[in-house]
């Protein structure tokens, strides 16, 4: 297989069109933890038939080593659109590079996507982002000292690697998801590199900062996203207080639970959003 992170996204989407039959798609949705079981219910309300394709049949991707995340991309038709959902990803501190932790974006793209919404699971250092509530990413903070645009220039075809990054988190898809659910409110992302959480002291900083939401993911693949002219809606889902500011340590279960429980709200959310594009 080619080395080149662009062409090996060409030659996943070209196993994603002879396998689900659909020649393009319209719209991606990668999900993170605590998403997987908003994917069942968006898949549910799909019209049509339901391809699974493994993340290994596919080329570049990686297999997840997180509970919560699958390896398997759907092919769904929702309300009139072909959606592509990525059940799971690959993040930095499962050691993985960022081309790899993108590939699917980048893939996505290849498969005609030019839309894409990007969910995660995140601690909150707002007071009013409470256990449970989807809040739409505004704007963040990438701390995680890496670009999936580092090494060598893009290949021919492609914009160049000095990206612009303003509005990266479309207020228009904003608005779009806010017609849906108008009571969401927006935050700062920060994406941190991980897997251990932050100090107490680290999130003080972060909030001094502007964060209002803390993770491990998204960061990477919106800037990805970007370069290859997507629009992208992020959306977080949290699932516990950031540290030093609840009365309890935080947890991975704590986060698969909270998804779990909101499950269905934030899977009618997608399905609502996806509906209005
Ligand atoms: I879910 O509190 C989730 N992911 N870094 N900090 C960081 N990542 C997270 C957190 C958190 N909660």
């Amino acid at each position: 297989m080619s080395s080149d992170p662009f062409d090996e996204a060409v030659a996943s989407a070209a196993v994603l069109e002879k396998r689900t039959g659909r020649r393009s798609h319209e719209v991606a949705v990668v999900l993170g933890s605590g998403w997987l079981p908003a994917a069942d219910a968006l898949s549910a309300s799909a019209t049509g038939e339901v391809v699974e394709v493994g993340f290994s049949e596919l080329g570049g991707f990686r297999s997840p080593t997180v509970p919560g995340h699958s390896g398997v991309v759907r092919s769904i038709e929702c309300h009139g659109h072909p959606v592509l959902v990525l059940l799971g990803r690959v993040h930095l501190y499962e050691g993985h590079s960022p081309a790899t932790v993108v590939h699917g974006v980048r893939a996505a793209a290849a498969a005609g996507c030019r839309t894409v919404i990007l969910t995660n699971a995140a601690g909150s250092l707002n007071a009013r982002m409470r256990v449970g509530l989807p809040v739409l990413i505004r704007d963040h903070l990438n701390l995680t000292s890496a670009s999936p645009l580092a090494g060598p220039p893009p290949p021919e075809g492609y914009a160049g690697r000095f990206v612009d990054l303003t509005d990266l988190y479309s207020s228009r898809l904003r608005g779009v998801a806010r017609e849906a659910d108008p009571s969401l409110t927006e935050g700062v992302y920060a994406a941190m590199r991980g897997p251990h959480y932050e100090t107490p002291a680290e999130i003080a900083m972060l909030r001094s900062f502007g964060a209002d939401l803390v993770g491990m993911s998204t960061a990477l693949e919106a800037v990805a996203a970007r370069h290859v002219g997507m629009e992208v809606l992020g959306l977080s889902l949290v699932t516990n207080v950031a540290a030093g500011l609840g009365e309890s340590p935080v947890s991975h279960e704590e986060v698969v639970a909270a998804g779990a429980a909101a499950a269905r709200s934030v899977g009618g959310l997608l399905g609502d959003v996806i509906s209005r594009l």
